[in-house]
């Protein structure tokens, strides 16, 4: 498989040294933020993590190519073509086969950081169970891949144009612990709350690299969940965003809106109705992660030295 792969040579320097390395996702670039905020939160998110004292690996497919760590230009690339592919497990071999370019998803992008040996990954939010699963049955691959590879994954929650609860009953059956950075309760994303515990509430880095540390050290595969309240100054009004997130899903669904293009719809929908308030809070959340992931590999690190 690493024949494939390409590291750049500060990700490169960064492994072979010991060095904590954060991955980040690309889907977020192409697909989930628009042109030219994408590329500038990419870059900035990168810079963040550097000043916490890791190194950051921004993950994507060029050419065929698995890169981690794009250079400014690659993200400047992914963040400005239009029709990328929203790369998941199952669009990997397409892609790769045909030299094509890929924006990878938390999925897609927990695959190769664990072929590049990077452990923590920093990002917005994760796919997960959809509202009216029970019958579209549209539930993303994030889940099974956190069931079964080996990376941590810090994110702000999850958003309720996911039936939030049946992601956390998901993750229960695959095992995935779902801990809450100084929270009692999942995030919900946009809003600090989600009515929806967490398994365990984490009152530090340290503790959160202990606990991944263990769970490898045991063999239990798989993932683990991080999530990481939006900071409070930029947290949405929860029943506005409550409203306006179910009138995006009614949209969707007039629209036939299906599979891969449903979360892409529905962010650019709610940026639209909240007139990029939703945006705003996506961009501070996405740096809130980062500066926590950067930490928890740094601790993450030391363990494993
Ligand atoms: N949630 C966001 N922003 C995003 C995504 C989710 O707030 O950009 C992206 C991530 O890449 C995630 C993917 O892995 O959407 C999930 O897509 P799907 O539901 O099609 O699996
Ligand atoms: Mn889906």
């Amino acid at each position: 498989m690493i024949k494939y792969l390409d590291l750049s040579d500060e990700v490169k320097y960064a492994l072979q040294n010991k060095k904590a390395v954060v991955a980040l996702e690309s889907t977020i670039i192409s697909h989930g933020m628009p042109y030219p905020q994408n590329v500038e939160t990419a870059i900035k998110v990168e810079e963040i993590i550097r000043e916490m004292g890791a190194v950051p690996a921004t993950i994507g497919i060029i050419g065929g190519r698995l890169k981690a760590g794009l250079t400014k230009e690659e993200i400047d690339y992914m963040g400005r073509t239009k029709g990328i592919a929203k790369v998941s497990r199952r669009d990997i071999p397409y892609i790769v086969a045909n030299n094509k370019d890929g924006a990878t998803t938390v999925a897609s992008t927990m695959i190769i950081a664990n072929l590049a040996g990077i452990k923590v990954f920093a990002t917005g939010g994760i796919g997960g169970v959809h509202r009216g699963a029970e019958t579209t049955m549209d539930i993303s691959a994030d889940l099974e891949e956190l069931a079964m590879t080996d990376v941590a994954v810090v994110c702000a929650g999850a958003k309720s144009i996911l039936d939030i609860g049946l992601t956390l009953e998901y993750l229960e059956t695959k095992g995935v612990p779902v801990l809450g950075y100084k929270t009692d309760e999942l995030p919900a994303f946009y809003t600090i709350k989600s009515g929806f515990k967490v398994d365990y509430n984490m009152d530090s880095p340290k503790s959160i690299a202990d606990l991944i540390y263990t769970k490898w050290a045991l063999s239990l595969n798989g993932g683990v969940l991080i999530t990481n309240p939006i900071p409070e100054e930029y947290s949405m009004d929860e029943k506005l965003i409550e409203k306006v997130i179910s009138d995006a899903v009614v949209e969707a669904n007039s629209l036939g809106i299906k599979g891969k293009e449903t979360t892409p719809f529905l962010l650019s929908k709610i940026k639209e109705i909240t007139k990029g308030d939703s945006l705003t809070s996506n961009i501070q959340l996405v740096y809130n992660n980062a500066r926590l992931a950067a930490q928890v590999a740094v601790e993450l690190e030391k363990l494993d030295a």
